[in-house]
This record gives structure tokens, C-alpha cells and sequence, in this order.
């Protein structure tokens, strides 16, 4: 057989040295992109998720013309064009007539069952490559996961640290621990204001991008007016930099903390960069330890900020593709309430929803204790439907694809997996959001008061799903302090509790379908 090798490239795999491109050279090479309407549709994904996308798709087929490979790019509004990933990749075979076909596996596990069934509907042969850009390949997870009773990430997190030499001195962790967080535990302190982070105007490619989101995805969640996402490799590469100087020191004390109105504290905000292939997370890794032995960034925020990589954002995916397709449908605790409303308008007296709605439209991104400890807390707490939940932190993340979103929503925060991933539910109550955030002082509900009209209902949800989730949570050991007190508590006194919770759950109005699909 001629003809070249055909090489599809996914909107999330902008890497040059992605594997399907190992091996290949430009001469005997057509790689295939592909903008398509499935891809921009199959959640409604907020403005800025597809402006990202799209924008950096179109930068990256320019980086890989500059260097000499073919790329047969199919815009969004070509006229031919079928609207999928199947659809294109056949066209392409038509047009190219490849003597071959090589892909990375994708991120989600819809797109892997049809690249599977490419391997029997295309007459050509398809390789289907592992994505080398993660540290721990699939099989060595699996391997890892078998005849485990559990699998915490913090083991998995020291097998990483042996595996990278990270944070190493010869056998031990550097500083004698090989954990920090003990010490990453800051509150909100009065007048914290992080250094600015640089905004990347959007250039040509950029601009036409959002305007074709404007008109095309109308009404799809989030706003573009703030959109100042890196989309290229040298402007992510800005981001980092400036992130590792300015903001890691802080990064560890300040993890925890929540400001009304400072979206990224001391957060990197590379989380899209990083899940787009703009960045390399073991080289990023690299860096934040140089940071550390040359003395510009205490242990404490660089072990923190690396566990946060090679640790949770390795295991998660590991633990997505263990657990996929259940992990979709999974609902331990059985719990069926439908999104309510605010989640996507952002309307709710309660202070701390609605400022992380606000930053999640405005920025397509909230930090990680915002998606935990509110959002995330709120929807565990009031029993919110998981494919719901699941659906919405799909839909309004710029850094959202299935392999570290459901796990993330699933595991995390709402314990539909029993437990698998995190050994008790993550549920607090105002007191928790008070001494962590600035939004208790501003907002119309009285954290200190515990029921009746006024009262936060963050702590009479408290009480309601200890209770009504009894018969599953009852005997962990890791809830047993909180279900003493519940089970001490006077009848009449639960019943306020439960009381007040359930005028409060009867109040939420959900959602107007056709959000998120
Ligand atoms: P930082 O706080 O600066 O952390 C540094 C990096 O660590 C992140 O960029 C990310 O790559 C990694 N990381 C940290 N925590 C996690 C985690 N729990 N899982 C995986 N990686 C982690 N992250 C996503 O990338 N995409 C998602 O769709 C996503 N959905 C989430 C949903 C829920 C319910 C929760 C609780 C967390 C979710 N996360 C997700 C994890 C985390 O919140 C984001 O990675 C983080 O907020 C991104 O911002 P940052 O780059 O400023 O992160
Ligand atoms: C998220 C997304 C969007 C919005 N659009 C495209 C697209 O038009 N073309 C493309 O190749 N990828 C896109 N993506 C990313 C894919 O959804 C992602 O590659 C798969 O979900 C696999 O992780
Ligand atoms: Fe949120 Fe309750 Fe505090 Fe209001 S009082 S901001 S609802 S935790």
C-alpha cells in the first residue's frame, strides 16, 4: 500500500510530541483535525470552552504547518462537513487514501467506542496509541488498582513520587514527609489580594473565533467578555511562569481559601493548558521543584502543588477509566433532586453559590474549593441528582472532559460511588464556608444561626443528610463523631433540623431543561 499515514489530532491533544505522532515524519504524514458540531454540542459547553478550543485547534494546526507536517484542517462551517469525529475521519479516508491510521486515545470514554468501531467500519487499519502525556500509563494503574480493598490516592501519590524522583533524597521524601497539607490550611486573611494574573488578549484567530461562538452558540451558559485563556503554546508557557514566580509560594497556605470577587487567588489556572496539551505536567512538576531547591518556594506549596498533579490528577484519570461506563450512572446514596435553577442563573440569596456561579459564567472557572466545598457541597448535601451535577460541571468548566470531571463530581463530591474514591463524603456546614471565606459577613442568610427563617441552609442540609443517608453513612468510621452527636441530639431538636431543611429543599426551583443538553 502507499498513500500517507493518517493521523487524527483531537481538540485536547495539542502536543507536539503526542504519541500518534511518534515515529511519523512530515513527509509520509496528513494529519486530520476536525472542528465538529457533536463535539461542541453533545454538552451545551459554556462560550469559552469552545472560543478555547476552537482558538487553540486553529494555533495548533499553525505551529504544525510552520514546522513542515501536512494538517488537513475541517472548519466548523465548511459545508461538507458531517459534524463528528466518525463522520470526518471517513471523509478523510476518502480524500487521502491512507496506507494507515494512527490515533491517541481519547479523554472520554464515548469517543474511544467509536474510535473502537473505526477499527471495523473504516477500510483502513487503525492503531489506537496510549496518551503518553500522563504519567501513569492505563495498564500501570490497573495493575496497581488490582486486589486492592482501596485505593487511596495518597499511596498512589508516593508510588508517583518514587516512580518521578520528585521531591525525592535518595529513598525518602525531601523534609522527611511526604505530605504537607497540615500546613496549607489559611482562611481568607483580611486585605489578601494575589499579584494580577496576565491576561492574553485575543489575537486575529482569537477574535474571528469568538465572534463565530458569539453567533453560533448563542445560547449556550457563560460570558466571552472576559475571555483571556491562553491558546498557544508560548502564551501558556507565559502563564506558567508567571504562576511558578508570583502566585506558587502562596500557592499551599492560601489552597483552602475563598475571596469574593479574587476568582484565582493563588491557583495556577493552567488546568486548560494542561488538558489541551498546551503544557507538559511532569515538566511543569520539574519546574515548581526547581522553584523549591533554589529557594523561591517554601516545601509546603511545592509539595502541595505537585501532589496535586502527579497525585490527584493521575489518579483520577485512572480511577475514570477503572470504573467507566458505571462510573456514569453510579448513585450510592440514591439521591434524585433535579439541578435547581441557580446553578446555571446564578440567582440565590446564598452568598458563597452565587459568587462561584458568577465566576464560573464570567471565567469559565471557579477554583478547587469553590467546585468542592460550595458548589459541590451544596449538591451533595441537598441530594442533587448525579448525572445532573455531573452534566452542569461538564458543561460550564473551560478545563472540563469527562476523565477528570466525573470522577471528580461522581467521587469526590458526592460519594455516588460509595465511597471508592474518597473514604467519607466531603459534607460541612456554614461554619466550615465561614471560617474559609469572606461570604458569610455579606450574605442575607445568618451562618451562626442553625434553623428557622434566616438561618444558612448549609446547616440544616448538614443534618438532613446525615439523617436521611443514615442507613449507608451510619457505620463509616470516618463520620462517627458527627453521627454521635446527631444520634445524642433531643428528638425535638432534630426535628427543627429537619424541618428547616425541608422548607428550605422546597424553595429550589430547578432548572429549565435544555442547559446542558
Ligand atoms: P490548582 O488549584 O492550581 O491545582 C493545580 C493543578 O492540579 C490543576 O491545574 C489540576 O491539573 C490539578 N488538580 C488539582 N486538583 C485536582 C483534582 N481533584 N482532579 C484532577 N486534577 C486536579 N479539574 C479539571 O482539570 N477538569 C475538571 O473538569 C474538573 N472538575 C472538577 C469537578 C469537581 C466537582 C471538583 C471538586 C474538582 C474538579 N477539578 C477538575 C479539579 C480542580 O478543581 C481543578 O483542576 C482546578 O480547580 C483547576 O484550577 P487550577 O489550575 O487553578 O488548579
Ligand atoms: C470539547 C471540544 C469541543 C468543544 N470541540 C471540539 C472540536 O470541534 N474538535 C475536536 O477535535 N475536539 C473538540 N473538543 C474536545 C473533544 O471533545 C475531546 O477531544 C474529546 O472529548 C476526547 O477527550
Ligand atoms: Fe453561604 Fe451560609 Fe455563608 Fe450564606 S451564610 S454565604 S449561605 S455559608
Amino acid at each position: 500500500m502507499t498513500g500517507p499515514v493518517l493521523v487524527p489530532i483531537l481538540g485536547d491533544q495539542l502536543s507536539p510530541d503526542i504519541s500518534s505522532l511518534a515515529h511519523r515524519t512530515p513527509e509520509d504524514t496528513v494529519i486530520l483535525m476536525m472542528e465538529v458540531a457533536e463535539e461542541t454540542t453533545y454538552v451545551r459547553h459554556h462560550k469559552a470552552k469552545i472560543a478555547l478550543i476552537l482558538s487553540a485547534m486553529r494555533h495548533f494546526a499553525e505551529e504544525l504547518r510552520a514546522a513542515g507536517w501536512t494538517v488537513d484542517y475541517i472548519c466548523l462551517d465548511d459545508p461538507a462537513n458531517t459534524g463528528s469525529f466518525t463522520g470526518e475521519v471517513a471523509r478523510a479516508v476518502e480524500r487521502h487514501a491512507p496506507r494507515g491510521m494512527q490515533v491517541t486515545e481519547p479523554g472520554e470514554w464515548r469517543v474511544r467506542e467509536a474510535m473502537e468501531a473505526w477499527r471495523t467500519t473504516l477500510p483502513v487499519r487503525v492503531r489506537i496509541l496510549p496518551d503518553t502525556r500522563f504519567i501513569c500509563p492505563l495498564t500501570d494503574f490497573y495493575a496497581w488498582a488490582a486486589g486492592r480493598r482501596e485505593l487511596r490516592m495518597e499511596w498512589f501519590y508516593r508510588d508517583m513520587r518514587r516512580k518521578t524522583g520528585l521531591l525525592k533524597d535518595g529513598d525518602k521524601p525531601v523534609g522527611g514527609k511526604w505530605n504537607y497539607d497540615a500546613e496549607n490550611r489559611g482562611g481568607p486573611e483580611k486585605g489578601l489580594s494575589p499579584p494580577p494574573i496576565p491576561p492574553f488578549g485575543p489575537d486575529a484567530i482569537t477574535r474571528a473565533v469568538i465572534a463565530m461562538v458569539e453567533h453560533r452558540f448563542e445560547g449556550h451558559f457563560g460570558s466571552l467578555d472576559n475571555f483571556a485563556w491562553p491558546v498557544t503554546r508560548a502564551d501558556a508557557e507565559i502563564a506558567r511562569d508567571v504562576f511558578l514566580k508570583d502566585r506558587l509560594p502562596l500557592f499551599g497556605k492560601y489552597q483552602d481559601a475563598m475571596v469574593a470577587g479574587e476568582d484565582f487567588l493563588f491557583h495556577a489556572a493552567l488546568s486548560p493548558a494542561l488538558n489541551i496539551g498546551l503544557l507538559d505536567p511532569l515538566d511543569l512538576c520539574r519546574r515548581a521543584e526547581d522553584e523549591w531547591r533554589e529557594g523561591r518556594a517554601p516545601l509546603e506549596a511545592v509539595e502541595g502543588f505537585i501532589r496535586q498533579i502527579i497525585g490527584w490528577r493521575e489518579y483520577i484519570r485512572g480511577m475514570y477509566w477503572l470504573d467507566m461506563p458505571g462510573l456514569s450512572q453510579a448513585n450510592g446514596l440514591d439521591a434524585i433532586r433535579p439541578l435547581p435553577d441557580f446553578y446555571w442563573t446564578g440567582d440565590t440569596p446564598m452568598r458563597c453559590l452565587s459568587d462561584c456561579v458568577r465566576t464560573t459564567r464570567e471565567n469559565a472557572y471557579a477554583h478547587h474549593i469553590q467546585r468542592l466545598m460550595v458548589l459541590g457541597n451544596f449538591a451533595l448535601l441537598a441530594g442533587l441528582k448525579p448525572q445532573d451535577v455531573a452534566d452542569w460541571y461538564l458543561t460550564v468548566y473551560a478545563d472540563a472532559f469527562e476523565w477528570v470531571e466525573l470522577p471528580n463530581v461522581a467521587g469526590m463530591i458526592l460519594h455516588a460511588d460509595k465511597g471508592r474514591l474518597a473514604s467519607k463524603p466531603y459534607a460541612a456546614s456554614g461554619a466550615y464556608i465561614d471560617r474559609m471565606s469572606d461570604y458569610c459577613g455579606t450574605c442575607a442568610y445568618n451562618v451562626k444561626q442553625k434553623t428557622g427563617e434566616g438561618a444558612c441552609p448549609f446547616n440544616a442540609l448538614y443534618w438532613h443528610f446525615l439523617a436521611r443517608n443514615e442507613s449507608k453513612l451510619g457505620s463509616n468510621h470516618r463520620l462517627a463523631q458527627p453521627y454521635a452527636n446527631w444520634r445524642r441530639m433531643a428528638d425535638e431538636k432534630k426535628a427543627e433540623y429537619l424541618a428547616s431543611a425541608e422548607a428550605f429543599i422546597a424553595t429550589l426551583k430547578p432548572a429549565e431543561p435544555g442547559w446542558a443538553r
